[in-house]
């Protein structure tokens, strides 16, 4: 390991990513520099506030904010190291939209000097890093990249992804491994000096490429993994078979761990990232492809079974029990949940009662005549069908005596034994 210092490092994309790290690293006494495009979100923070939910986040970003060690900016100023933590979506034709990293790239490029340090984090298909050090010698034809001198370079370019879980981000930032790519054997070491200051896992020196592609596998690893669960569920379904009793006792087998079926995979990560495996070699990446059509078909067959349980009634009372993408959380984004209400509402197949305790207030997409935010105790009272959607811990340690008097549609099945 080598030993550099850096006074002051700057986080370009105060989200998810973005402001735990920055608050982390303020938190071992290093001057951050918080970087986003929304002026919203850089008042909230420099108020000692966060406008995202993660637990213990709050606290983190108060302290650095109140010591002084974390600002946010809305443009970017000089530092010695500078973390790219901006999102990668993609767009039609499931093509990665690379645009968010250009941007900060190019607004970066004019405060870069000699001898700093600038690291993507943000998930990204295979060659985007080497990508970057060509975007920026295109603005700065004074400085010498990576890829034009390996030897002796003025700005060194890595790629570290995050691989932190919702939920668990301040623990997992810190204990998690990393993978660390850099373009030369050069760059992964001073990107490793970096996370040596806050990460207690084991750093992992690679090349870009090779991280890159780790970050891919990781969460492509687990969608296949879901698609084999919820294609599994779908099977069961025909052949009349409880598809839970089915995978927990196939999961005693000591080599086999079948994971949980779903009404479908949501979130930001898992449901975008193998289509850039997919999009790099369509031709190979046949499994691949195939796990994400599986997990993306299986809003569609919820709403299939829905419809003919509603359609033994007139206008049936429909609770709708969680709509994050996953349980214990606040976060809507990419929830098959709010997919499949959308179309319940759409196609009016009764008056809809959401319960999510996770939220105050319904998103706009979801508001309308026949729908209502009620508590788990409400929807217990007057619901004739309950469709669970996500499984938060409330609905799994509720009283299940109501629900013998009720048509039961657990898509995640956290009454098991009904
Ligand atoms: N899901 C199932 N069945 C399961 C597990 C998950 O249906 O057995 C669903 C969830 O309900 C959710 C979706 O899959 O809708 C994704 O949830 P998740 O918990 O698998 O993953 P994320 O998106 O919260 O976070 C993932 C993590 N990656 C891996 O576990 C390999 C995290 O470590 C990454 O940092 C994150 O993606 C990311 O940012 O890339």
């Amino acid at each position: 390991m080598i030993n550099k210092k850096f006074n002051t490092i700057s986080v370009i994309g105060l989200g998810y990513i973005g402001l735990p790290t920055a608050a982390v690293i303020a938190s071992r006494g290093i001057n951050v520099i918080g970087v986003d495009v929304s002026q919203e979100a850089v008042e909230i923070i420099n108020q000692g506030k966060i406008h995202i939910v993660e637990p213990d986040l709050d606290m983190l970003v108060q302290s650095a904010v109140t010591t002084g060690k974390l600002k946010a900016t809305l443009i970017p100023e000089p530092a010695d190291a500078f973390i790219i933590a901006v999102p990668t979506p993609f767009k039609d034709g499931h093509k990665p939209d690379l645009s968010f990293i250009e941007s900060a790239v190019k607004k970066i490029a004019p405060v870069l000097k000699k001898g700093d340090l600038l690291i993507l984090e943000s998930t990204s298909p295979v060659g985007t890093t080497e990508k970057m050090g060509e975007w920026m010698a295109e603005i700065r034809d004074d400085l010498v990249f990576p890829h034009q001198s390996s030897d002796n370079p003025d700005i060194h370019l890595a790629h570290c992804p995050e691989r932190v879980l919702p939920g668990y981000i301040i623990q997992e930032l810190v204990a998690n491994d990393r993978v660390i790519g850099g373009i030369t054997q050069q760059c992964a070491l001073e990107a490793e000096a970096l996370y040596k200051i806050f990460v207690k896992g084991a750093c992992l020196i690679t090349d870009a490429r090779t991280a890159e592609m780790a970050k891919l596998t990781e969460n492509s690893f687990r969608d296949v993994n879901i698609a084999f669960a919820n294609e599994l569920s779908v099977i069961c379904d025909k052949l009349k078979i409880n598809v839970w009793e089915l995978i927990s006792l196939a999961n005693r087998h000591p080599r086999v761990n079948v994971l949980s079926p779903g009404p479908g995979v949501g979130g930001h990560c898992i449901a975008v990232d193998p289509w850039f495996i997919v999009d790099s070699a369509p031709e190979e990446a046949r499994l691949i492809a195939m796990a994400r059509e599986v997990n993306d078909s299986k809003p569609d067959f919820v709403l299939n079974k829905l419809r003919s349980i509603a359609s033994e009634f007139k206008t049936p009372k429909i609770a709708c029990l969680g709509l994050a993408f996953k349980a214990d959380i606040d976060d809507l984004r990419e929830s098959p949940a709010v997919e499949i209400v959308k179309k319940i509402i759409s196609e009016n197949m009764g008056q809809v009662l959401i319960v999510e305790p996770h939220i105050s207030k319904l998103p706009e997409q979801l508001m309308g005549e026949q729908v209502e935010l009620i508590s788990l105790d409400q929807a217990m009272d007057t619901a004739n069908i309950i469709l669970t959607l996500t499984d938060h811990s409330v609905f799994k340690q509720m009283k299940t005596d109501k629900l013998k008097e009720k048509i039961v549609l657990d898509a995640r099945g956290i009454w098991r034994e009904m």
